[in-house]
């Protein structure tokens, strides 16, 4: 197969910049190259940018346990500027990795805006999928993971409860595997297990936010009511595709 010249410094560039984004020889490069339709675009940057999930369901399908309007502002206002806030910041600091996975797992490396409002922007679109009306309990694989790791549903719910109870001020619940092992733990802020920065390490399989925003419309202070009522919207095939 012919390779034209433009395809070819189209694939050279594309190489370059995955190594080394925005070097002065990939620019460099850039600006020499001519072309047969005028310029040739570094414009799908390999600098990450994070967008916000579509809402599975809408703003009042989580009802009794989710009020609507919790989940609209939520999702309209707190999600939105995190998402915001984290583009900002990755392009005003020039942060270069390409992948979410590599700028969580050098977030100790990041700005504080770029750390606080990526977790914000991941933490959300995940919070997101792994809730759905109607909820359910864990079957086939789920349930025999956490009755394995934890005993029964009902202890795992215990143990996810205490860490979502005694994460002091806001943060996150995670259920998390641990190469093979599931864990319970939390999060301060918009801190995730995926983040070089957190005690808890994992893949995510399940979160919960405990931010007063997150319920004190309809529970006010009384976060036991808000966590008690959440397992009745956990779509826990979500949760089994994490798994995999
Ligand atoms: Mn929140």
């Amino acid at each position: 197969m012919k390779t034209t010249r433009r395809e070819f410094v189209q694939q050279a560039l594309k190489a370059t910049t995955l190594t080394a984004l925005g070097t002065p020889l990939a620019l460099k490069a850039l600006a020499d190259t001519p072309s047969s339709s005028g310029n040739i675009e570094l414009s799908a940057s390999t600098a990450l940018q994070f967008s916000q999930v579509a809402l599975p369901y809408a703003y009042a399908a989580l009802e009794p346990s989710i009020d609507a309007m919790t989940m609209e502002i939520h999702y309209t206002k707190h999600h939105t500027a995190y998402i915001k806030n984290v583009n900002e910041a990755i392009t005003a600091d020039k942060v270069s990795f390409g992948t979410e996975k590599d700028f969580f797992a050098n977030a100790s490396k990041l700005s504080a805006k770029a750390k606080n409002n990526g977790g914000g922007a991941w933490n959300h679109n995940f919070f997101w999928q792994v809730m759905k009306p109607g909820g359910g309990q864990p079957t086939g694989k789920i349930a025999d993971a956490i009755n394995g790791a934890f005993g029964s549903v009902d202890k795992f719910k215990e143990q996810f409860t205490q860490a979502a109870m005694t994460r002091f001020g806001s943060g996150w619940a995670w259920l998390v595997n641990d190469g093979g092992k599931l864990k319970i733990g939390s999060t301060p802020n918009q801190d995730n297990p995926l983040m070089d920065v957190s005690d808890l390490k994992g893949t995510p399989l399940l979160a919960l936010d405990v931010w007063e925003h997150a319920y004190y419309l309809k529970y006010q202070n009384k976060r036991n009511e808000y966590v008690a009522n959440w397992y009745n919207v956990i779509n826990w095939d979500e949760v089994a595709k994490r798994l995999a």
